[in-house]
């Protein structure tokens, strides 16, 4: 199939490349870079250095025997987007092409603003292009287990039956978001849904849970980037980090509050399956896309075994949480659709954390330079400043 990765660039967008040409796709994509511009206002790097987009592109070709067909682009510039479909002319578009931080969301207003522009408006320009130019392609959105919230109900996938004044409905379940950032991928969701009622396009909506893990190879050219930042690094990443470098790791609050999870490989393989099973035309369909569900306690307990096994002492420290957020819930997620399909996890967390130390460890000095970026000072009730001009 011919594949167009909005967001090529970024931590899951340059796995996906290189796991799905090994696959015998044929890749295009499309970047901005600017997930490298906001992990820099972080003040932060990735802990595993990442080469600029044309070496990539040049290992890329070197290794899967392919030019992957890139067009430096913002999705949000629509005429741009177009033309970059119109000439690729996908099977299959995947839209990862979003600011995936609910802490960058909550720093201030215009934060805030960016992120739900950037990912609503960028959602609705790939819906009208990929309406007029490739109506026929699946599209793959990456949506977010945080769009459900953490309700005292199992959560179901996308939909569920409902029973009200002695009338059925199947509807979608409902959204409780719980940052700005996730509120916009409940925004995105209604789109794409619509799109297909309204226009027959066929989409896979995504609720992707936390995903975590390297992706390393020994041409480092291929590597993908992983944020240990306060709002690009993801818990069980961040948790990494602090091993390596001897900092406490740091559950918010209890630590009692449960997500899903997925490794970086898991989440490649589910991905490339819902791209080898496209829905019919006009369908919308929802999967929730996690491995397990475990606290974050249970995650500093998993980080601080594998670190200890490298000859590591992590120790635990709990920190205020500064986000808004249940931490003793109702967590049972659904996720049978993907399982359908086949997806079989492969390595055990424990496995994955131990092979996610070994990685980081050759970089222990770079993340140590950055380590007072670990610290969280993003505050969902108040921010730590007031900024009256936008960045961005
Ligand atoms: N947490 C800690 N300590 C930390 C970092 C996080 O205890 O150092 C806690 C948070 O309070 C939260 C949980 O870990 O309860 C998850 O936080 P996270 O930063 O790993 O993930 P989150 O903000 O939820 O967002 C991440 C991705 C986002 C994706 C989402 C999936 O950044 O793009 O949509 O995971 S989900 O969480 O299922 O919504």
């Amino acid at each position: 199939m011919r594949v167009f990765i909005a967001g090529v660039d970024g931590y899951l967008g340059w796995s996906l490349a290189q796991h799905l040409a090994r696959r015998g796709h044929t890749i295009g994509g499309a970047d901005a870079l600017l997930r490298r511009v906001w992990v820099d206002e972080m003040g932060s790097v990735s802990a595993i250095p990442i080469v600029p987009l044309d070496e990539r592109l040049a290992a890329f070709s070197e290794h899967f025997d392919q030019q992957l067909q890139f067009f430096a682009l913002d999705v949000l510039d629509h005429s741009a987007l177009r033309t970059a479909l119109a000439e690729f002319q996908p099977d299959t578009v995947v839209h990862l092409a979003e600011c995936p931080s609910a802490p960058y969301s909550m720093i201030d207003f215009h934060h805030a603003d960016f992120v739900q522009r950037n990912n609503v408006s960028g959602t609705l320009s790939l819906l009208f292009a990929m309406r007029d130019q490739c109506p026929e392609a699946h599209l793959v959105k990456l949506g977010t287990m945080g769009e459900y919230g953490t309700p005292n109900l199992d959560i179901p996938e996308g939909f569920f039956e409902v029973e009200y004044r002695g009338r059925r409905e199947r509807l979608p379940f409902p959204r409780q978001a719980g940052s700005w950032y996730h509120w916009s991928k409940v925004f995105d969701s209604h789109s794409v849904a619509f799109a297909c009622q309204l226009w027959g396009l066929r989409a896979t909506d995504v609720m992707q849970g936390v995903v975590y893990g390297t992706w390393c190879n020994p041409d480092t050219r291929l590597n993908t980037r992983l944020d240990f930042d306060e709002a690009f690094g993801t818990a069980l990443n961040r948790f990494c980090c602090q091993a390596v470098i001897s900092q406490p790791l740091m559950p918010y609050g209890q630590g009692t509050q449960k997500r899903g999870f997925l490794s970086l490989s898991d989440s490649m393989q589910c991905l490339g399956l819902a791209i080898d099973n496209p829905p019919a035309a006009g369908e919308y369909r929802v999967f929730n896309q996690l491995r397990e569900v475990l606290s974050i306690n249970e995650l500093a307990l998993i980080v601080r075994a594998a670190g200890e096994r490298c000859g590591l002492t992590p120790e635990i420290r709990h920190q205020d949480n500064p986000r808004l957020e249940d931490e003793a819930h109702h967590y049972c997620p659904d996720s049978n659709h993907l399982r359908a399909l086949g997806f079989r996890p492969s390595l055990p967390i424990d496995e994955v954390v131990r092979n996610m130390i070994g990685d980081l460890l050759p970089y222990r000095d770079r993340i140590a330079s950055y380590g007072q970026r670990l610290a969280p000072t993003v505050r969902w009730r108040a921010s730590r400043t007031v900024c009256t001009e936008s960045p961005h």
